[in-house]
């Protein structure tokens, strides 16, 4: 079990954009494993490898009550979208803050499992919201950046006062 340092908002290393995963070896298993590791120590429901300094498109989620249903979503493309749902959404990259956030309610991806294997999902509710955060950080996006210019910076103020205590 390995413990990942994760990237807090707003360190530029998390606007880097994730390049496909290639290799499907023993190297990807242990940093899927870590991922979790990392995902279950901060109490989170997802997490991106661009919020450990991994520039790949992995993603690992569990939004299960019990936390013993895990996720891994390699490669992940979006296929189909419809409907509009709100979600009160958190980020371990950007502690502390909650904002509501437009999302697709249903999506369809295409991912590939941590064998290479091509699988798609549908997903609606928190799943559909989870997906899209995670997705929005292999690209570089955090999500406060949908919100305005003032509370963007009012964010990035408080954090980094909380950071230097
Ligand atoms: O733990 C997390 N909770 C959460 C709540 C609402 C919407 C999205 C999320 S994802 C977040 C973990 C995280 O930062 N993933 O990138
Ligand atoms: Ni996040």
């Amino acid at each position: 079990m390995a413990l990942l340092k994760v990237l807090k908002y707003p360190d530029p290393r998390l606007h880097k954009v994730a390049e496909r995963v290639e290799d499907f070896d023993a190297a990807l298993i242990k940093f899927v494993d870590d991922m979790k590791d990392t995902m279950y120590d901060q109490k989170g429901i997802g997490l991106a490898a661009t919020q450990v300094d991994v520039h790949k498109r992995i993603i690992v989620i569990d939004v299960s009550e019990d936390k013993n249903e895990a996720i891994t979503l390699i490669n992940p493309t979006l296929m189909q979208f419809s409907g509009d749902q709100q979600y009160d959404e958190g980020c371990l990259s950007v502690p502390g803050f909650f904002e509501t956030i437009n999302r697709h309610e249903n999506i369809k991806i295409q991912y590939q499992d941590i064998e290479g294997n091509l699988k798609e999902l549908t997903a609606n509710g928190l799943l559909s919201v989870c997906i899209q955060h995670e997705m929005d950080h292999l690209v570089g996006k955090v999500f406060v950046e949908y919100l305005s210019q003032l509370k963007q910076q009012r964010i990035k103020k408080k954090i980094q006062k909380l950071l230097k205590n």
